[in-house]
């Protein structure tokens, strides 16, 4: 009987702990989830998973995309064991900031070029849009 009022007693602060950490963006970012260079919503040509991995913590699904001129990209936050951001190589282009899972991201390209980007705090997490 002891043991399960303890067992509940640490269960609710992990919960309480894990609602602090999603909401702050103090976890080794310093970005909140404020999309720049793109919004929270829109049409997508092409659709990027943000999905869990067990070697790299976060993972870009497809890692490489192909558009053309005019056509949006959007980004989907699957992974609900830590917060993730987009954010273009040059840092300027387009910054999703740290975001949770649920989070959508787009951004419409409109010149052609090679576009690489990366997770602020993963650095094994990188991705690449190319525009034709
Ligand atoms: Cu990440």
């Amino acid at each position: 009987m002891v043991v399960w009022k303890m067992a509940i007693v640490v269960a609710g602060s992990a919960l309480a702990l894990a609602a602090c950490g999603s909401s702050s963006g103090d976890n080794g970012g310093t970005s909140a989830c404020t999309p720049k260079g793109g919004t929270a919503s829109g049409t997508a040509s092409q659709v990027v998973k943000i999905n869990p991995d067990p070697n790299t913590v976060g993972k870009f699904d497809p890692a490489t995309v192909t558009v053309t001129k005019g056509q949006t990209v959007e980004w989907d936050w699957i992974d609900n064991g830590a917060q993730h951001s987009v954010t273009s190589d040059d840092t300027t282009t387009f910054d999703s900031g740290l975001c949770s899972a649920g989070t959508k991201f787009f951004v419409t390209f409109s010149t052609a070029g090679d576009f690489k980007y990366h997770c602020t705090i993963h650095a094994a997490m990188t991705g690449d849009i190319k525009v034709s």
